[in-house]
């Protein structure tokens, strides 16, 4: 095991791992930009290195300064967290070259699954079934017209370079798709540095669902279940819950088997998650995350497993020390992500936290590096808080979630927790009856009705 790792990366994934870390007796490197001197994520560090600048792009994403932190301080292994580098294919490439581990997969194998063309493929190989679409790249105007109409309107553009939703446009027409042809590859041009672009049919109204798994070095793989997505606004997740109330143990089995399966064949190590989408009792795979997920703790809320330190442990080289028959699920998790904005305009509200007193009690976690006074740096990502609650079944889940949500004082800023509130409130949600449109619809009918 290692005897000292360094953490690239700050807020509530920062302390939640330099946590998984005490409690296997690890020593913590934490790394700072100027503008979170007083952060938690420092605070709570065995030592710390100042790092850079307030912008992402010369601290957290600096590459350079990162790696003289970790020679300086002697670090053995290096945690990417979510985000910033988490997926940087090249740095776990520098890390690894450098005699450290990188606490994820090869970087290979980051390569191929941020090439979501690749991806899919490679997906297809393994049996997962896909979003019917391209073969491969769209090798020009007259091809993506053959798969448009071959599969039918209306079709989704996506670029090869993308994922999580950026650069993706949905067409219903033949005059339409020559247009976003065109368009789709001058913007991954752009944004991703690689213009190939690939078509799938586009699914009206899916759910999103995703598996978590975790894979050793030594070629054992097993699923974690799945976490139901769907609650979300312009690609930011609100919520997540697993189990997913669209979802019955059958078809969980079947999905999560399936996933364990290809990520062994991929030679896939560490934790990851395979993402679906879901139409009609169909599941169609359409990317995969190479990273710790902010939403991990629902899984460890239902599996008892500390997600963290499983990732650290295989990281080290250690065998998995359960096997598929041996994972237990149990109750209902449901997490809300608490963000420092406005609950109806969702505009980021940065300032200084006055009053801060967190919900407890039975089946509630809470994972937050914020504080009583602590002004909440303009620089970074908004959310500052999830809420993680755990019931026998949905309905104790949701009880407890409200209950939560009401103890939760946060005074200085504005924050999502009345959205949440409202949600937990939705007929609609309580029934588990909601997919990818929820919001937007609930949004803008400015809700109060349909109860
Ligand atoms: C889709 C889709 C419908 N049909 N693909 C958006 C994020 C990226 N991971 C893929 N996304 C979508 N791909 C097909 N063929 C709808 C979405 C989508 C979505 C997916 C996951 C989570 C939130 C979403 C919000 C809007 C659209």
């Amino acid at each position: 095991m290692f005897n000292k790792i360094l953490i690239a990366n700050r807020g509530e994934i920062a302390l939640r791992i330099q946590r998984a870390c005490r409690e296997l007796g690890i020593r913590t490197v934490a790394v700072h930009s100027t503008a979170d001197a007083e952060a938690m994520h420092v605070k709570n560090a065995d030592e710390s290195v100042c790092i850079g600048p307030p912008p992402s792009k010369n601290s957290y994403l600096n590459i350079t300064s990162i790696m003289a932190a970790a020679e300086i301080t002697d670090t053995e292994a290096i945690h990417p967290g979510y985000g910033f580098l988490s997926e940087n294919a090249e740095f776990a490439e520098i890390v690894r070259a450098s005699g450290l581990t990188f606490i994820g997969p090869t970087p290979e194998v980051i390569r191929m699954m941020g090439d979501k063309v690749q991806a899919r493929n490679t997906m297809i190989q393994a049996g997962i079934p896909v979003v019917p679409g391209s073969e491969g790249v769209i090798e020009g105007e007259e091809h993506a017209l053959r798969v448009a109409r071959s599969i039918g309107f209306p079709v989704i553009i996506k670029a090869a370079g993308g994922g999580g939703g950026r650069g993706m446009k949905v067409v219903h027409t033949d005059a339409a798709l020559i247009n976003a042809y065109s368009v789709a590859r001058n913007e991954a041009r752009q944004f991703f540095s690689n213009e190939n672009v690939y078509i799938e049919k586009f699914l009206e109204a899916p759910r999103h669902i995703e598996i978590q798994l975790i894979a050793d070095q030594h070629g054992h793989a097993v699923h974690l279940g799945e976490r139901d997505c769907s609650m979300q606004r312009r690609h930011q997740k609100i919520l997540e819950e697993s189990p997913s109330p669209a979802l019955n143990p059958r078809a969980r089995d079947m999905l999560g088997t399936l996933a364990a399966r290809a990520a062994a064949a991929v030679g896939y190590t560490g934790v990851g998650t395979m993402e679906f989408l879901m139409e009609r009792g169909q599941f169609y795979f359409i990317e995969m995350n190479t990273r710790i997920q902010v939403e991990h703790p629902v899984t460890e809320m239902v599996t008892g497993l500390d997600l963290v330190k499983q990732q650290i442990r295989v990281a080290a080289g250690e065998k998995l020390p359960f096997t598929q028959e041996q994972v237990e699920f149990r109750g209902h998790a449901i997490e809300c992500r608490i963000n420092a904005e406005h609950p109806e305009t969702f505009v980021p509200s940065a300032g200084t936290i006055q009053d801060y007193h967190a919900p407890g009690g039975n089946g509630v976690r809470v994972d937050s590096a914020v504080y009583a006074g602590y002004a909440i740096p303009p620089h970074y990502d908004s959310m500052i808080a999830k809420l993680i609650v755990h019931g026998a079944d949905r309905h104790e889940a949701i009880v407890r979630m409200r209950r939560a949500l009401d103890e939760y004082v946060i005074n200085g800023i504005s924050t999502s927790i009345p959205l949440h509130q409202r949600i937990m409130t939705d007929s609609d949600f309580c029934k588990g009856h909601y997919n990818l449109h929820f919001l937007e619809r609930y949004l803008k009918k400015g809700k109060g009705g349909s109860k």
